[in-house]
């Protein structure tokens, strides 16, 4: 069996899970009761002490941490282990207010490294495999992630970093890399990159590719395997809980497994905060329970998404996220409708457009105006105005039918929508509320 598929542990019974999760879950509030003055409050506030944390059931007992919360007690509210058993940090790429700055100690990395190692290994990784990186490196998570998880593995690392397509080509060619980890929006462009180039699916060393950090659908995965001859895994995570590898996908395809010895999911209504049975949808709310420095319980991801415990064909026992629908706060509402960038997505790939697009909101005289702009792929890039027009009208109708608002849409020519090295910039909204 492969280093890091860790089967004890990924296949472990429910019985053994829940038993592992009760005893770590007891410690941590504990911990955190102790060393994090800030949710002790919250606690009390609550009128919870940790003797009413007794098992997993209790969970619900303990109170909610939110983005807010994470900017009120910044930068060092938070933390769970003194400032010198730190050893890193990282940051999410938030643009507006303060940044979100996660703690880690050396225990928090290796914990990371493996969840990490683990999403390569049922990627079908293992020592023999070149994994060239181009997730960024520096404060956001991907790359040192990533990074981490390829040296547990043993995998050649190329550690290249996000940008420079050109370089990041010449490598995958010249060092054969089998692997790539990047953002999908970036797969996508590195396809059509290497198309343009000459490359065809059988010519590209390229086998897995591990992509996240973003929603994708599932056209845009049959689409990203189609050029590159690769089997594309999802992989989800975020900065507050430790990064990528929090869950990821194995060769099922069906969902990521979440690395649930490490962190507890919940589903919650996200209006009342109530707990959601498994197979509803809702808010995903997760609890470190193995982690020292940034301990966060009962954190609010906004990640609105589904849990299933249904058997998995690989075996592993751990429960299923499937794609995130979005983020509650990436939900657009526009005209009183919610719009989530990914059901665009799937329409414009399901009427053969690649990926590129940009929504752009307004309000003019007190209405939403909501545009949708599309780049025609090169095949069927034609000035021919009449041509156009037909073409946008089958989109507008398409995301009627999908949303059930009027968009207006603009094809605009191709490669005329500026790209991405990391995550893509989907949505500009213009208005002013
Ligand atoms: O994006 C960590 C990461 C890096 C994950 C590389 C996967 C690969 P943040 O920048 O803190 O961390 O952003 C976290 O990104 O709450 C989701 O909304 C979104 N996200 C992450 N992975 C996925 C995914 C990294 N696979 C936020 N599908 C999360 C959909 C994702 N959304």
């Amino acid at each position: 069996m492969e280093r890091y598929f860790q089967e004890s542990i990924e296949c472990a019974s429910r019985e053994e899970m829940i038993k592992l999760q009760n005893e770590k879950l007891v410690r941590q509030v504990r911990h955190v009761w102790d060393k994090v003055p800030y949710y002790r409050k919250k606690m009390e506030e609550k009128g919870v002490t940790p003797d009413d944390i007794r098992s997993i059931d209790d969970l619900h007992k303990l109170p909610f941490l939110s983005k807010a919360d994470l900017r009120d007690a910044y930068p060092y509210g938070l933390l769970g282990a003194p400032l010198k058993d730190c050893v890193r940090i990282h940051s999410t790429s938030g643009t507006t207010g303060k940044r979100v700055v996660a703690f880690y100690t050396q225990h928090d990395i290796d914990l990371w490294n493996d969840c990490c190692a683990r999403a390569i290994v049922a990627a079908g990784g293992s020592d023999e495999d070149v994994c060239q990186i181009a997730y960024g490196y520096g404060l956001f998570t991907g790359g040192a992630g990533l990074d981490g998880g390829s040296h547990k593995v043993g995998c050649l690392t190329v550690p290249m970093s996000s940008g420079n397509t050109e370089r990041q080509i010449m490598f995958i060619m010249d060092m054969k890399a089998t692997i790539i980890c990047c953002t999908p929006s970036y797969a996508a462009y590195l396809g059509e990159a290497m198309k343009e180039m000459g490359y065809g699916p059988d010519d590209i060393p390229l086998k897995a590719g591990i992509f996240g950090a973003e929603a994708w659908s599932e056209e845009m995965r049959r689409d990203i395997e189609k050029t590159l001859g690769i089997k594309a895994y999802d992989i989800y995570g975020l900065t507050e809980i430790s990064g990528p590898g929090v869950a990821f996908e194995c060769s099922a395809q069906q969902g990521m497994h979440i690395n649930e010895d490490h962190f507890i999911a919940e589903i919650i209504d996200p209006d009342t905060g109530e707990v959601l049975p498994e197979g509803e949808q809702g808010e995903l709310v997760f609890t470190s329970i193995d982690k020292e420095a940034f301990p966060l319980m009962r954190y609010r991801t906004r990640d609105i998404c589904v849990l299933t415990r249904e058997q998995c064909s690989c075996g592993r026992t751990h429960v299923r996220m499937k794609k995130p629908q979005g983020r509650s706060d990436d939900m657009l509402i526009i005209r009183g409708v919610n719009v989530f960038p990914s059901q665009i997505e799937t329409v414009l790939l399901n009427n053969n457009y690649a990926p590129n697009y940009q929504i752009v909101v307004d309000r003019v005289n007190h209405t939403d105006t909501f545009e949708v702009k599309v780049e025609m792929t090169p095949e069927m890039f034609t000035d021919n105005l009449g041509e156009i027009t037909e073409r946008q009208n089958q989109l507008t109708a398409g995301l009627l039918s999908m949303l059930g608002i009027k968009a207006k849409v603009t094809l605009v020519a191709p490669k005329s929508i500026a790209r991405s090295e990391g995550k893509a910039v989907r949505v500009i909204d213009k208005r002013k509320i």
